[in-house]
């Protein structure tokens, strides 16, 4: 990966002007973002610094897998499934799931300790990656984005986390304020159901910064006057924060919950009511993709249903995840297809569309691996919300701040695309 270091002074000024409530706009934001120069060469002082803690006992492993099946078997091992190749997959497995895999049901073809994966993987040293928002940065930039625009905007909190977070939400609509019903369609792009991934918080962050700056812009000023539109860019800041909090990366994926081992953490998207646990999902708590010990134990997970649940108005949602370059659509816990035909060719169509503005392929979720509990499989079958899981872009969960430009206005297309057809989704049929 290309080596990159802050500017600093530079950012420095940028950041306190952003941080001061000066100016938070969408250009601004990006002039911070891309702020970067290469260095020349790497200090090794640095590279030493990059290794995340040793200490959680995980290996980064290849094992043979030759379709979804076998994808979803290794799931249920406990595998934290996050490349997927022709014969086989890689991706973290803790030493429950180490044991399962040794078995003669698995064939492992290669191992490394998460320190020997972070060095291969060359990633930078977090403070290279300061444009990322952190929870403080991210609440402070809401607050300042709702204030800025008192007429349009609102910011409410959905609930609080396990440790005691708000989950923040960033409404935008030209009438309703706060948590008051609107009968407008509703649009929600929420971020960050996984601690590591967090690209997925930087795109709704942006997209909101984005909306702003254009406010003023005839299609947009008809979405916010027409829609209900809400942005949940931290759904999981508890698990961001534990990624992050070191200065080294983790490569941390649940929520913080303290389970019946003692273990940390539930896979937040394998824990809606959507077939819970029933496949590609773990019921070991320490392993990756735990499922918790009932559908909607989490309070992360509860908030989104209860906000879904009070919203009878939301037609269309994004989940962003990250990084295999991907949308997504139900169902992802089941082979077969959904079985509105009306419905299927809504969700094809505006997955297809959304994949010609992002360069990402769009297909049912369940041909990745079959998941069961994962919060769009919910949203459609509760609610009837064409509701789909972005698989933002990178080469691993630390892209760096160098690909946020591109990344994050490639997807404003595909979000404010997905607002034009949320009066209507099947208008594209
Ligand atoms: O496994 C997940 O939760 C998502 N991938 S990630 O690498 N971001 O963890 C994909 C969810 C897709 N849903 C299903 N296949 N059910
Ligand atoms: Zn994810």
């Amino acid at each position: 990966m290309k080596k990159i270091v802050l500017s600093l002074v530079l950012l420095g000024a940028l950041i306190l002007s952003v941080k001061a409530g000066e100016n938070f706009s969408y250009s601004q934001l990006l002039k911070e973002i891309t702020t970067v120069e290469p260095i020349q060469a790497p200090d090794p002082a640095l590279e030493r610094s990059v290794m995340p803690t040793p200490a959680d006992g995980r290996y980064w492993v290849t094992v043979k897998a030759a379709d979804k099946y076998a994808r979803t078997r290794l799931l249920e091992a406990g595998l934290d499934i996050v490349e997927i190749n022709k014969d086989s997959v890689s991706g973290f497995a803790g030493p429950y799931t180490m044991g399962l895999l040794s078995s003669k049901a698995f064939v492992v073809q290669s191992r490394m300790t998460i320190p020997e994966y972070a060095a291969r993987m060359g990633k930078d040293f977090p403070a290279a990656d300061a444009a990322y928002h952190n929870f403080k940065e991210t609440v402070d930039l809401l607050k300042q984005m709702a204030a800025a625009n008192p007429d349009i905007a609102s910011l409410f909190s959905i609930g609080k986390t396990v440790e005691g977070r708000d989950i923040w939400c960033l409404r935008i609509n030209s009438s309703a304020k706060g948590e008051a019903v609107s009968s407008k369609p509703g649009a929600l792009y929420i971020g960050n159901h996984h601690a590591r991934e967090h690209l997925s918080n930087e795109v709704p962050l942006l997209l909101a910064a984005w909306l702003f700056d254009h406010k003023n812009d005839a299609d947009i000023k008809k979405y916010i006057s027409t829609l209900d539109i809400y942005i949940i860019p931290m759904l999981n800041p508890d698990g961001a924060e534990n990624d992050i909090k070191t200065g080294s990366y983790r490569y941390y994926r649940k929520n913080m919950s303290m389970n019946s081992d003692k273990s940390r953490g539930v896979d937040l998207n394998r824990n809606y009511d959507s077939w819970w646990c029933q496949a590609g999902a773990s019921t070991y708590p320490g392993s990756d993709t735990y499922c918790g010990p009932k559908a909607f134990s989490e309070p992360e997970s509860q908030a989104v249903k209860r906000f879904t649940e009070a919203r009878k108005n939301l037609k269309t949602h994004i989940s962003y995840h990250s990084y295999a370059s991907e949308i997504l659509y139900p169902w992802g816990g089941s082979d077969d297809d959904i079985p509105n035909a009306k419905d299927r060719q809504a969700f094809i169509n505006i997955g297809a569309a959304m994949g010609k503005l992002t360069g990402y392929r769009s297909y049912k979720s369940s041909e990745m691996y079959i998941a069961t509990g994962d919060s769009c499989d919910w949203a459609y079958a509760a609610a009837g919300i064409f509701a789909f899981t972005f698989e933002l872009e990178g080469n691993g969960f630390y892209p760096g701040a160098a690909i946020l430009t591109n990344a994050v206005s490639k997807n404003i297309k595909a979000a404010v695309y997905l607002l034009s057809v949320t009066d209507n989704p099947y208008k594209v049929i």
